[in-house]
């Protein structure tokens, strides 16, 4: 089965009742860019990326779109197998994981579809059906976050991010507080998303003065070498985002022991492939990990699902899906959807997402 035609599109998704404000970042609508693959014997397989505006990492969606065009002309005529068209594109353009991606999540969910199996099992087997998510707060004033934390561990979330930076750190150390006040006692997981907002001295402080409260500090701070000058000094685990730009870089922080664990992006690291290899490179270091995206709709929440589906459960911190804040899925059937705290493994072959295509209007790209 060859790859017969590519198609780009883009789809605005507005953020319901935006801004989502992090540390280095505020938005209120963002560009998704879709990849449509269609084969010789004409099945089709949907890709999608999404950064989160341009500031959140080195991505912005009009550099996929870029980088798209560059890598489609190659795929015409090539084999539907993710490991041989990853390397194909690695020979075609240096970096740029975040838009290759696309390309490898439809070249999975074309493959899977194929065979008439989930993605999952492609990518090893589904270990259960329903999947724990997290919710992650924008950077807001203390009583308002608690407010939210004590809403979102009543409708069964085990998990809350709660974003910090960009601001005084007595703010951030307030809102902390508040919110472990309120949901202590439920069991309530929380990690401090710094989203590389902080000083090292923030860091420091924050650990410092709330020795009481177990959290993981995710990304506290913008630099690898801040994450080793902190990593002696604080009480708290820490984990890595934006930093763990790809597998090797991973591979290096596990190895090394910098980090306790991950919060890692499906489409920053390369795609479903390379996830793949990171979920195992976890598994053999004992080290948690998320299984998210930056943003996206119901190809990227499919994703991310029908890959955590496949973490060893013990390890598997949670799946952060943009869901609640889009207004409109682009799906015929059901999508993905978040209810209680949990997302439900999707049934149909592939990624078991119908995406409306009419939503998109003409491809922005065909080759
Ligand atoms: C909470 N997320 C997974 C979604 C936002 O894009 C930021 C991100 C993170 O953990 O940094
Ligand atoms: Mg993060």
């Amino acid at each position: 089965m060859k790859i017969k035609s590519v198609e780009i599109f883009r789809h605005d998704l507005p953020v319901k009742n935006g801004p989502y404000t992090m540390a280095n970042a505020q938005v209120w609508a963002l560009e998704s860019t879709l990849v449509k693959l269609v084969a010789d014997n004409g099945k089709v397989g949907w890709g999608e990326t999404c950064p989160v505006g341009p500031t959140y990492a080195e991505a912005h969606a009009r550099g996929a779109q870029a980088a798209l065009r560059q890598l489609a002309p190659a795929l015409i005529g090539k084999e539907i197998q993710p490991l041989t068209i990853n390397r194909l594109m690695h020979g075609q353009l240096n970096g740029h994981n975040y838009a290759k991606a696309a390309v490898d999540i439809a070249a999975h969910d074309l493959l899977a579809r194929h065979y008439d199996i989930r993605v999952a099992d492609l990518l090893g087997g589904a270990t259960r059906e329903r999947l724990p998510s997290y919710y992650a707060t924008g950077v807001g004033a203390p009583d308002d976050i608690a407010r939210l934390a004590a809403q979102k561990r009543d409708e069964g979330y085990p998990r809350l991010q709660i974003k910090v930076g960009g601001r005084p750190v007595e703010l951030d150390i307030e809102t902390i507080r508040k919110v472990w006040e309120t949901v202590s006692a439920s069991g309530m997981r929380l990690a401090i998303d710094g989203n590389r907002g902080w000083t090292t001295r923030d860091a420091l402080r924050v650990s410092r003065e709330c020795q009481d409260i177990p959290f993981v500090m995710e990304q506290p701070c913008n630099r690898i070498e801040d994450l080793e000058k902190i990593r002696p000094q604080v009480s708290h685990g820490i984990y890595m985002d934006e930093s763990g730009v790809d597998l090797a870089t991973a591979i290096q922080a596990a190895g090394r022991g910098l980090v306790d664990g991950f919060g890692m992006k499906v489409t920053r690291i390369g795609g479903l492939q390379q996830m793949a290899a990171f979920r195992d490179v976890c598994e053999a270091f004992n080290l948690p990990h998320t299984c998210d995206d930056s943003w996206g709709g119901d190809i990227i929440a499919a994703a991310c699902t029908h890959l955590a589906a496949t973490v060893k459960p013990s390890l598997l911190e949670g799946v952060w899906l943009a869901e609640p804040m889009i207004e409109t899925p682009y799906t015929i059937n059901e999508g993905v959807k978040i209810r209680e705290g949990h997302i439900r493994l999707p049934q149909g072959a592939g990624l078991g997402i119908e995406v409306n295509e009419a939503l998109f209007g003409a491809p922005i790209a065909s080759f």
